[in-house]
């Protein structure tokens, strides 16, 4: 019996352990931290034996294969060391992928990965395919794989989660854009990041396809400079036309994949804002891919709710409208919610700096922001940036203190925008903790 260690008993964690556990694997769940309640019972349903509060080398280095959670960097010395002896160490994606014949829809990029995968979830659904959704996303995709029978599943992935990929080759790859993101984990190198995105299409072969914001720099250089065998599908704003491909035309998006055109007017999808213009192109031309039906994939655009903490509509009070950005985690995230805002706006922001640069955001600063209201630990950063550039920048240090505030100093017609550009682990357990605290408070206005 093959002994596999799983690093870290959280969402990745425990799946691993429980499909490893279904396919005969002698498996242990270590984790430094403490594991979740539910998550250890689960473990101990499952008869699967784990340690917390440490990673204890004995009953780690006599694995045979080690599955890391995408949350621990690969510099940790115990994954160095592990590798050194030759022990293979890789993520739940490569190990769960082993175990599913289903067709796998792969969905990356730094920003809209959450919004494209759940929309292109959505239409498949709609079109009656048997149809799962993973990844960086819900429910772990090894549990998936345990416990569900889909013939195919739309998956959210990290570069954290394809850092660890060996042979994982998604037959539909789509890349939604690339901006600076986690460079902490990345050598503070732009291009160690970008290659890592890549990875998604490193095992593709030719009868693959890879979809891909053909406006977006970083994605057309690395594709100049390296190989692909997959097809590619690109998607663009400022094309007149593509030979395949989608691009946008009087307001209407005009596909063109495998021979067959589609159109679809933009103002009548539910999501709007130039970014989902390309998410909307991206799930598309993958759903068509998919053999999903024209009528299905517009009707389904035109039905979608957003996801959840992405430019959220919380309530209006007072002529002032609340938004949900929790989501944005970097620069470029929260660069698409000012693109969007049309009324003053106060903004909230801060949380934990992934090295970010606040260069980028200030022309939609200058023109939409009213006033700055920092919600972390550290501000320095922001506060240098922008100080000189709004008339009032306040510091506090809760959603419900950031939202009072923001109250007083919002007027009718205004807006209120909780879009941190930081990670939440300052103040929060999560981007979803930051979230509901910010519509809790909204409520409790
Ligand atoms: N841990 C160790 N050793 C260490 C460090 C951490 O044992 O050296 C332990 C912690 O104590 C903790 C566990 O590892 O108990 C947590 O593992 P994790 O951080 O990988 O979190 P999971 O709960 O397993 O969730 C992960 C993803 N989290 C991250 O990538 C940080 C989830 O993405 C994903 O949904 C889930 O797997 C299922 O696949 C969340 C996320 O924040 C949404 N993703 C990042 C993002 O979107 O920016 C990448």
């Amino acid at each position: 019996m093959k002994r596999l260690v799983v690093l870290g008993g959280g969402e990745s964690g425990v799946g691993t352990a429980v499909l490893a556990k279904q396919k005969n694997y002698d498996v242990f769940v270590s984790d430094t931290g403490s594991i979740k309640e539910s998550y250890q019972s689960v473990l101990r349903k499952n008869e699967i034996l784990f340690e917390s509060g440490k990673h204890s080398k004995e009953l780690v280095f006599n694995a045979d294969m080690v599955v890391k959670s995408p949350g621990i960097p690969d510099t940790v010395s115990l994954v160095v060391q592990l590798r050194a002896l030759g022990i293979p160490v890789i993520s739940e994606i490569e190990f769960a992928a082993k175990y599913t014949e289903a067709t796998c829809i792969g969905i990356t990029g730094s920003n809209g990965k959450t919004t494209t995968t759940m929309l292109l979830h959505h239409i498949l659904k709609n079109a009656g395919l048997n149809c799962g959704m993973a990844g960086n996303i819900g429910d772990s995709f090894a549990m998936q794989v345990a416990q569900q029978n889909y013939d195919s599943y739309v998956l959210e992935l990290s570069s954290f989660q394809l850092d660890g990929i060996v042979d994982f080759a998604p037959h539909i790859a789509v890349i939604t854009n690339i901006s600076p993101d986690h460079l902490d984990r990345y050598e503070y190198k732009y291009e160690n990041y970008i290659d890592s995105k890549f990875l998604i299409t490193k095992n593709q072969t030719e009868s693959d396809y890879l979809i891909y914001d053909a406006d977006d720099e970083a994605i057309t250089n690395w594709l100049n400079n390296n190989k692909t065998k997959a097809q590619l599908l690109p998607f663009s704003l400022t094309a007149k036309t593509l030979s395949q491909g989608a691009v946008l035309k009087d307001n209407t998006i005009q596909m063109n994949v495998n021979k067959e055109k589609v159109t679809m007017d933009i103002s009548k999808m539910t999501l709007q804002g130039k970014h989902n213009t390309k998410n909307a192109m991206a799930a598309s031309m993958a759903a068509q891919m998919m053999k999903a039906r024209r009528q299905v994939i517009k009707e389904s655009l035109e039905d979608f709710e957003g996801a959840e903490h992405r430019l959220e509509k919380v309530l209006k009070i007072n002529g002032v409208q609340y938004i949900n950005d929790s989501k944005a985690t970097n620069v470029n995230a929260t660069f698409y919610a000012l693109e969007c805002m049309e009324v003053p706006t106060v903004w909230i922001v801060g949380g934990v700096d992934k090295g970010n640069d606040y260069m980028d955001l200030m022309p939609l600063v200058r023109e939409k922001v009213k006033a700055i209201i920092c919600l972390g630990v550290d501000n320095t950063k922001i506060i240098h940036m922008f100080e000189e550039v709004v008339d009032l920048l306040v510091e506090t240090e809760s959603a419900s203190e950031a939202v009072k505030l923001a109250y007083k100093i919002a007027t009718k017609g205004e807006a209120v925008l909780l879009s941190p550009a930081c990670a939440s682990f300052d103040l929060f357990e999560s981007y979803e903790d930051r979230g509901r605290q910010f519509k809790n408070a909204v409520r409790n206005l």
